[in-house]
């Protein structure tokens, strides 16, 4: 079929075609001359006319999404998520925070409110509350200017968009994270465009920090390496260093110039307090030297599905960091071109005002501690039924995640038989837990152990 074959066609559908078919031939998609036939015949062009994407091979589910993706489909009454780090309630339900409601009603009252794009960087407020978060309101780094922090999604965009930057700015491209860590850690720093290293982190004969290991791993890492801490609640080992030995990673890192980039995805949930959390960054922004950090608002605000985090990257000077912000908005403008307006005006809502924000942190420990609490009736339970093994881990470990030591061959026995669902690591969500279902995993526990699988 030619093109003309439209123009002489009386119906009016024809009729558009064939204008638009003009417009392409007269434009550069097409030769002007070119015979369109095959266009219309086979629209793409697979072996026998099938799929061009025929060839793909199905790709594997998400090692930690792909367990909630397993649990949805198991239609069993008694099916316990323990995968993903999400916050649940006693009643094994997701939560919206009291001060998240109040500071969303705020925001559709206010008719002033409008939908139109942020800045690449994000919304301005936002980004300078969160700044402050981290850092601490009294941060020397603040006061001089020297901090650019933009508004990114989530943690995990905070991570690639830093990743990104580095990739492209910073004279290293190693960066080295903790044996074990974050899954999808290797996979961002690596599409950035940086090459991953790992570091001696977890020791498993101790079920704690393998630090003689870490100092070593770092102190022989490239000068100027960049490497990848997590600030607190390590996922998944919830095995942090002690304040001291933070203290001596980081005179052990700025004698070498290697480059911190913390991973802040916790913040006030390892301990129940937001400075406490913080303290790790602080140290290593008091010795005025430069550091990236990621923050994300998904576990500490529960503001998960809104994607709102902050990329900050602390610099020497003001000068330079009026540089730097420059540079990122080129890496972001091509990937998203700017940050969602929801989650960031939640989050500003609820940092500036001093009522929200103290309302704020008593929800906030209010989750930590039922989660210590759900490590002390899980120790409890498993000491009960006399499960063989040291479990002391469960109560020591911080954050989210107890990393239990049970191996894939267990865990997918705990799954089969008693359809709790977990990563295949060992890792569990204390935080999926509950007063109610805290038996049935001590059960499960005690059963995978003592058949010795
Ligand atoms: N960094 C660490 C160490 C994390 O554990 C997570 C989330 C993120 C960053 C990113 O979170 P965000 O992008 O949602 O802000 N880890 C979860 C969820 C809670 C996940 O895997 O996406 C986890 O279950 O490990």
């Amino acid at each position: 079929m030619k093109t003309s074959d439209f123009s002489s066609s009386s119906s009016p559908s024809d009729r558009r075609i064939g204008a638009l078919l003009r417009h392409l031939t007269a434009g550069t998609y097409f030769p002007a001359s070119d015979n369109l036939s095959s266009v219309f015949a086979s629209p793409t062009s697979g072996i026998n006319g099938g799929s061009v994407f025929a060839h793909l091979v199905q790709a594997p589910e998400d090692p930690i999404l792909g367990v909630t993706v397993a649990y949805n489909k198991d239609p069993s009454p008694i099916k316990l998520n323990l995968g993903v780090g999400a916050y649940r309630t006693e009643e094994g339900k997701p939560l919206v925070l009291n001060v998240v409601r109040k500071a969303e009603q705020q925001l559709i009252n206010d008719k002033s409110r409008i939908k139109e794009y942020l800045p690449i960087v994000g919304l301005v407020e936002f980004n300078k509350l969160s700044a402050k978060l981290i850092l601490g309101a009294d941060s020397p780094a603040i006061r001089e200017n020297r901090v650019t922090t933009v508004e990114c999604l989530s943690g995990t965009g905070s991570l690639r968009v830093g990743g990104e930057f580095l990739a492209k700015h910073y004279h290293q491209k190693t960066i080295y994270i903790t044996q074990p860590t974050w899954g999808n850690h290797p996979k961002i720093f690596t599409l950035a465009g940086l090459t991953v290293k790992t570091y001696r982190y977890y020791d498993p004969s101790t079920q704690g920090l393998n630090f003689q290991g870490l100092l070593e791993d770092l102190g022989a890492a490239p000068p100027g390496s960049i490497v990848l801490l997590h600030a607190c609640a390590h996922n998944p080992t919830g095995v942090d260093p002690t304040i001291q030995q933070w203290e001596q990673i980081r005179k052990l890192m700025r004698s070498k110039g290697l480059m911190p980039f913390f991973d802040s995805a916790y913040q006030g949930f390892a301990s129940g307090s937001l400075d406490t959390d913080a303290k790790p960054i602080r140290m290593f922004v008091a010795d005025g030297g430069e550091c990236l950090i990621a923050q994300s608002y998904a576990k500490n605000m529960g503001l998960y599905g809104e994607r709102v985090g902050a990329l900050s990257i602390v610099c020497k000077s003001a000068e330079v960091a009026v540089k730097v912000e420059s540079q990122l908005k080129l890496v972001i403008r091509p990937m998203y071109s700017s940050p969602p307006i929801h989650g960031a005006s939640i989050v500003a809502v609820i940092l500036r005002d001093r009522n929200l924000f103290n309302e704020w942190t008593l929800e906030l420990k209010a989750m930590a501690d039922r989660i210590i609490s759900m490590r002390k009736q899980l120790f409890e339970a498993l000491r009960a039924r006399g499960t063989p093994g040291d479990w002391s881990h469960i109560i020591k470990q911080i954050g989210m995640f107890t990393f239990t030591g049970l191996n894939p061959a267990q865990v997918s026995f705990m799954t089969k038989e008693y359809h709790i669902y977990m990563t295949s690591d060992g890792r569990i969500s204390m935080a999926g837990l509950s007063s109610k279902t805290v038996p049935h995993l001590a059960d499960s526990i005690h059963a995978a152990v003592t058949k010795a699988i």
